[in-house]
């Protein structure tokens, strides 16, 4: 893992250099995050110290400066004594540093040591997280007098504009961690699914998922959602109120982070399997656009162009399920689909659920070789239209993008098939 980490760093100080001017990545690890008063939610490291470091230190500043004499640097404060008898010990910085070929400079202000690293230094790529040494330089960067800036940076830059160069494509390493956080995130699945029944709460359904994330030492990538007849119509359902109801549709959107990857599936279950009719072919529609948005992604492709695909599906779709009316091509040119496809066709997957990269709707960001993208499209009906009760269908995988198309990284994870769900769930 060494070697991978050096590799990175090596790759950000090219890029740094690449640049006529002088430049320094200053990357610090997140702050504690209080839930309430003194206790603090689980802590998680910031994404990109993580990613050229592989460390889970709380206290940590990386600075990379191709133009000096020491490139890599990490800074820290010295051991707090008191911290130590309540939360241990933070990971070495000495190992880390003599790891990374790094120097390392310990001080009690590291806002001011980091400020002294950032001397002779014409662009400084500086964070955003409020709370971490390399925001609050930024914060003191914006409102210092020019007068009083000479041999500081004269400009800031937010620093996932270079990061992101280097996350969005996923290394070998990457795509496998990936990987294994899609199969505790399959297990946890297929185990849950032979408890749906009719009168199980959506809660019980969830926590069951879970339990095997942190069993197996994952965690939620986000908050699972279960969401039952209507309440999958909302995206980002949270209640999880609901009953399980004989013949509904059970939207499941889920995925564990396991060593700091993420996996982010969603599957559609009936809760019975006498699905009535309008409801199989809402699920029908969906995984059609699905197949079809996978089908189209490759080296080269647009988010925007998938999402299309996508589109095209579903506007036929619900042209057959006497949902719209009219000429279909006229119908998708005027957006006839969004209100009941309001989001994207996907996102980034990596260190984070909604990585860096090609956004959804991002149609300058072409999808690359390497790339971890999302594909899960989906239809809503918050009120019941025609014979279509209301209801939520979302089908989403992992797809990782190969030279000459794609890999579907989740394909094991759940079936897809009615039929074939009708067989676990029965
Ligand atoms: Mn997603």
């Amino acid at each position: 893992m060494q070697e991978l980490h050096r590799k990175r760093i090596k790759k950000a100080l090219s890029l740094l250099k690449s640049a006529p001017t002088s430049q320094t990545l200053v990357i610090s690890s997140n702050p504690a995050a209080t839930r309430s008063r003194d206790t603090h939610f689980t802590y998680r490291q910031n994404s990109d110290l993580f990613y050229f470091t592989g460390s889970s230190h709380q206290s940590l500043t990386l600075v990379l400066r191709p133009h000096a004499k020491e490139q890599v640097v990490l800074v820290a404060p010295p051991e707090d004594p008191v911290k130590k008898v309540w939360e241990g010990s933070q990971p070495s910085t000495k190992t880390l540093a003599r790891s990374l070929g790094a120097s390392e400079v310990f001080s009690k202000d590291v806002h001011s040591a980091v400020r002294n690293l950032l001397r002779g230094t014409e662009v400084a790529f500086l964070q955003s997280i409020s709370g971490t040494p390399s925001a609050d330089l930024r914060k003191e960067f914006a409102t210092r007098s020019p007068h009083s800036m000479r041999g500081l940076p004269a400009s800031v830059v937010e620093a996932e504009r270079l990061t992101s160069h280097l996350r969005c494509v996923k290394d070998p390493t990457e795509v496998q961690l990936i990987r294994k956080a899609a199969d505790l995130t399959s297990a946890a699945l297929l185990h849950a699914a032979q408890f749906i029944k009719p009168g199980m709460k959506e809660r019980e359904l969830a926590v069951m998922i879970e339990y095997l994330y942190r069993l197996h030492n994952a965690e939620p990538a986000f908050n699972t959602i279960v969401a039952t007849g209507p309440s999958a119509a909302t995206l980002h359902y949270h209640q999880l109120s609901r009953t399980l109801r004989k013949g509904e549709l059970l939207l499941i959107d889920t995925g564990c982070e396991l060593d700091m990857y993420a996996c982010d599936v969603s599957r559609t279950i009936p809760v019975s399997s006498d699905t009535p009719a309008p409801l199989a072919a809402v699920y029908e529609c969906v995984l059609r656009a699905q197949e079809a948005a996978i089908r189209a992604v490759k080296p080269g492709a647009r988010m925007t162009e998938v999402h299309g695909v996508a589109a095209r599906e579903l506007t036929y779709g619900l042209k057959e399920l006497g949902v719209l009316r009219g000429n279909p091509r006229e119908l998708l040119k005027k957006g006839a689909y969004k209100p009941y496809f309001p989001h994207g066709i996907g996102h980034s997957l990596g260190i984070d659920v909604h990585d860096v990269g090609p956004g959804a709707n991002d149609s300058l960001g072409v999808l690359e070789k390497g790339m971890v993208v999302t594909i899960e499209p989906g239809l809503y009906f918050s009120k019941s239209v025609g014979k279509i009760p209301a209801c939520g269908v979302r089908i989403e995988d992992d797809v990782l993008v190969t030279p000459r198309g794609c890999e579907v990284l989740t394909a094991g994870v759940f079936p897809k098939r009615l039929d074939e769900i009708n067989n676990i769930v029965e």
